[in-house]
């Protein structure tokens, strides 16, 4: 997985980009990110990359400069990218389009500030627009990290854990199931005790059926295209 970012704010990523789960992967060379400065790509001696919006409301990001940073994300490499966009226009994000990006050569991802990005730009360079929610945030970095957080635990051996990735929310399109730790009873709660017999099949069945009731009780609007097929498998009845 090879992830380039186009950003005035580069600072955003360091901690994201040298921590925990992602910070391993960047660090084994499992996911390769790279971080453009757009401010390098300003105009004069300011390195203005922004003015004001035509017609009045706020700055917005000049064609030029994010233009002169794609060339240099692309350098060196003639191979097929993705260029994504975060914007609260944006089609909202699934995991299935996660998947899609995750098995992209290079995804390159273009930050927007302010307003946004010029729409003449957009409309040449930009693959695809995306959304991480219906709210507004100040920029488009934190939905960036979003997207390289999700695909990036879709790679092999990122997430360290024996294929697990398979079972989480959102594969088979339905929710995750309740997880309990140690100790067995807290203040005076018992874990379900199915958890606890050692029976695996049982297990497997009591998860499955919590991921339906819970998909169903919670977000009812997933399960038309959840695959309720491999749920009929594990002896869960709907
Ligand atoms: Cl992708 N960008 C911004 N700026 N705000 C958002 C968003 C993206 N998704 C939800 N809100």
């Amino acid at each position: 997985m090879r992830v380039t970012i186009i950003t005035a704010f580069p600072e955003f990523f360091r901690d994201f980009l040298s921590t925990s789960i992602i910070g391993r992967a960047v660090e084994t060379g499992l996911i390769n990110v790279n971080l453009i400065n757009l401010r390098e790509y300003g105009f004069g001696n300011y390195r203005q990359i922004d003015d004001y919006s035509f017609g009045g409301d706020g700055m917005v990001l000049m064609a030029e400069p994010l233009s002169k940073a794609l060339e240099k994300a692309r350098e060196g490499h003639q191979g097929v990218d993705t260029v994504v966009y975060p914007s609260p226009q944006g089609a909202m994000l699934t995991q299935e389009m996660v998947e899609s990006l995750a098995s992209r050569e290079h995804v390159i991802i273009i930050c927007g500030h302010y307003e946004g990005i010029d729409e003449r730009f957009a409309g040449k360079c930009v693959d695809l627009e995306v959304s991480i929610g219906d709210y507004v945030l100040t920029g488009g970095e934190i939905p960036a990290m979003a997207i390289i957080d999700a695909m990036a635990r879709l790679v092999p051996n990122v997430v360290g854990r024996g294929g697990a990735v398979e079972e989480d929310s959102f594969f088979r399109g339905m929710l995750d199931f309740p997880h309990y730790t140690r100790p067995a009873l807290w203040e005076g709660d018992q874990v379900p005790p199915v958890l606890i017999s050692g029976n695996e099949k049982e297990i497997d069945k009591w998860r499955k059926q919590q991921s339906v009731q819970r998909t169903l009780r919670r977000r009812p609007d997933l399960l038309s295209r959840a695959n309720i097929a491999s749920y009929l498998e594990k002896g869960v009845y709907l």
